[in-house]
């Protein structure tokens, strides 16, 4: 598909602009769709969305969950059961009204999320201890009518890639570490990614409907926003309950499972772009990256030379590839500039070019794309080098963007200092975990508190409100 938009791309330091005109210029999405939410995955785009989902179904795989696959559409009964949930998600639920002209006898919800597909059915499969723990999960699309402001890959009516895992346990401990553990797998998944993360207990108010806490994962973005790109829940036995999920323990009595969730969608590509990328595109982890290599032929006309040039980058593309990286060459009519530019934007993580005097010494020069640092390696050990960038990539990468996140973190003592903060990223204070002050802090700032960062030291000082006794807390404006 050639679609090169000759554009060019606003700087990064314009996030927005940058964003919007590289999804397109790039080819992952099509955001012209006529519908609003909802956008279109081109090839080069969902290539990379499945490169990144592999990942996490290996990660859920190693830990011993299954995949499953539940019905898109929930009876209105089944979906009105738990109470806080409904509240939760009343306001964004699209309803299937009619089959053809018929009214439905039953309304049918488009899952927001499948806690009420799937609990019906635990019900059914749970009988005894034995049946525990019982971890499943899906990749689906789940569709939530938003009133903020959509945008790609971020705020979506149709998530079109909603990794959700639904665990049942026998007693609250047991629910309770594999959250802990949900919370590992995503970091791992984010870490094989480059993409630093920070993880907060989310306060009461901003916790999933229906569960007893959330943890989640965050994301710096380049404006100094954060974007939540997990959660993991623990459900104790509210879903239980409602959904009469029991089984038989060891004494022969039945008594309620506990349970757990959690999920995370496309907003880990969004993570993925915006963190990494520069002003050039697109920087891919190499793991994730359609393309991984691209060959540069340097033609200069001679046609035996140019002949003998190709073959070269033939043989090289074919050692590559034997060694199982996705190589392309690029031996279309443009020069060589214009093919740099196309695959730069594109994020390809390194490129090889492929000249007379390079051949004349068997080697190519290698060039990152994270770095622009350029080499000189023998066409005898190719693959070794290539395979070496790329591995030094994903942890020069990962290290650079965490030194960003840890410079744009600010320790504040009063609520002045916080909003004096609050453009340039993710403030840490003090709350005495009381809800109102809370609140207030929220009001008087413009931001939003995250929670009590789980995982580091949390230290105390006075709640910036009450003075009284505080806990550590972060806060960021939020997408
Ligand atoms: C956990 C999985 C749930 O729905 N039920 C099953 C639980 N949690 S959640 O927090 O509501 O969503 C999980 C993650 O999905 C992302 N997300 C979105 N991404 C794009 N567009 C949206 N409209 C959207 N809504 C939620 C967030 O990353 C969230 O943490
Ligand atoms: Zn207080």
């Amino acid at each position: 598909m050639e679609n090169m938009q000759q554009t060019t791309l606003p700087p990064k330091s314009s996030f927005s602009e940058w964003y919007h005109e590289l999804l397109a210029a790039a080819e992952i999405m099509d955001i012209r769709y006529p519908v609003k939410g909802l956008y279109v995955w081109y090839p080069f785009g969902f290539a990379l969305r499945n490169n990144i989902y592999s990942i996490i179904r290996e990660l859920l795989n190693k830990d011993g969950h299954e995949e499953a696959l539940f019905p898109l559409l929930i009876p209105e009964n089944e979906f009105m059961k738990e109470a806080e949930h409904i509240k939760g998600f009343e306001d964004e639920v699209y309803w299937v009204t009619h089959g053809g002209t018929t009214p439905l006898e039953m309304k049918l919800a488009l899952r927001p999320t499948s806690e009420t597909a799937i609990y019906p059915m635990y019900n059914l499969w749970v009988r005894s201890h034995a049946d525990l723990p019982l971890k499943l999960y899906q990749i689906v699309n789940t569709f939530r009518y938003e009133t903020k402001h959509t945008r790609p890959l971020i705020r979506l009516r149709e998530i079109t890639s909603f990794q959700e895992a639904h665990t049942v346990h026998t007693d609250w401990d047991d629910a309770a570490k594999q959250v802990d553990r949900a919370i590992e797998i995503y970091q791992e998944f984010y870490r094989r990614m480059g993409i630093p993360t920070i993880v907060s207990k989310r306060p009461s108010w901003d916790k999933f409907p229906g569960a007893d806490y959330t943890l989640a994962v965050d994301a710096l973005m380049p404006d100094g926003r954060v974007l939540q790109i997990g959660t993991a829940h623990h459900l104790a036995d509210n879903f239980a309950k409602t959904f009469e999920i029991t089984y038989e323990d060891t004494d022969g009595e039945q008594v309620y499972a506990h349970q757990t969730c959690y999920g995370i969608s496309e907003r880990c590509i969004a993570a993925a772009i915006s963190v990494h990328g520069d002003d050039r595109g697109l920087v891919l982890p190499p793991e994730i990256a359609p393309v991984q290599v691209v060959i540069v032929p340097i033609l200069f006309g001679r046609r035996d030379q140019n002949d003998e040039i190709l073959s070269a980058c033939a043989s090289v593309r074919d050692m590559l590839a034997n060694h199982g990286l996705r190589t392309r060459i690029d031996d279309s009519d443009e020069r060589p500039g214009a093919k740099y530019y196309r695959w730069e934007l594109r994020g390809v993580p390194v490129r090889i070019e492929i000249g007379p005097r390079d051949l004349a010494q068997n080697s190519v020069v290698l060039v990152r794309r994270d770095t622009s640092d350029k080499r000189s390696v023998s066409i005898d050990q190719i693959a070794y080098e290539v395979q070496q960038s790329m591995d030094m990539m994903l942890d020069d990468m990962y290290h650079a963007a965490l030194q960003k996140l840890n410079l744009r973190i600010f320790d504040c003592r009063t609520t002045d200092e916080i909003s004096e903060k609050a453009m340039q990223g993710i403030v840490r204070t003090s709350w005495c975990l009381d809800s109102d002050c809370g609140h207030e802090i929220e009001e008087l700032t413009g931001m939003r508190m995250l929670g009590v960062p789980v995982g580091s030291e949390t230290m105390t000082g006075d709640c910036v409100i009450c003075g009284r006794e505080g806990t550590e807390v972060l806060m960021a404006r939020t997408y």
